[in-house]
């Protein structure tokens, strides 16, 4: 089982579609372990988007991601971390394909709507910046045999 960090990004909290983007998680049969509202840091946003420190868009984004709450999550599943960036769609909205919540909702980039991890380094990485260990719910849900 596979753990990932998803995270509603400033535009989508303030769109109203925090809602929205939970149900298209759910409907696929992930798991939430984790969510909570949080006014990101500039620290933080900081260790968030390290890889990309030094590309043109990075002040802009660090900008952005600190302009409101965001909702941040972790969710479980099987191949989730690849199957959730399916949902979320192409980086860039003009490629997002209609189906995703990128290609559905979102309209201009960076305002993409969320966040997904790419990779299970990043994963734990990502959560660690976001959430303390006891945040992490356990829990089994019955459903779970038929997802
Ligand atoms: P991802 O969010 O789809 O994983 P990344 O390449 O990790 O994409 O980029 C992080 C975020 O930075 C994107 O979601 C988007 O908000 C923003 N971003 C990425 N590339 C560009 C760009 O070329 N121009 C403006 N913003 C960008």
């Amino acid at each position: 089982m596979e753990r990932t960090f998803l995270m509603v990004k400033p535009d989508g909290v303030q769109r109203g579609l925090i809602g929205k983007i939970i149900a298209r998680l759910e409907d696929k049969g992930f798991k939430m372990v984790a969510g909570k509202l949080v006014q990101v840091s500039q620290e933080q946003a900081k260790r968030h988007y390290a890889e990309h420190e030094g590309k043109d868009f990075y002040d802009n984004l660090v900008n952005f991601i600190t302009s409101g709450p965001v909702f941040a999550m972790v969710w479980e599943g099987d191949d989730i971390i690849a199957l959730s960036r399916m949902l979320m769609g192409k980086t860039n909205v003009k490629e997002a394909q209609p189906g995703t919540i990128r290609g559905d909702y979102a309209s201009h980039t960076p305002h993409n709507l969320i966040h997904g991890s790419d990779s299970p380094e990043s994963s734990a990485r990502e959560i660690a910046n976001f959430f303390e260990a006891h945040e992490l719910v356990e829990y089994d849900k019955t459903i779970s045999p038929w997802t």
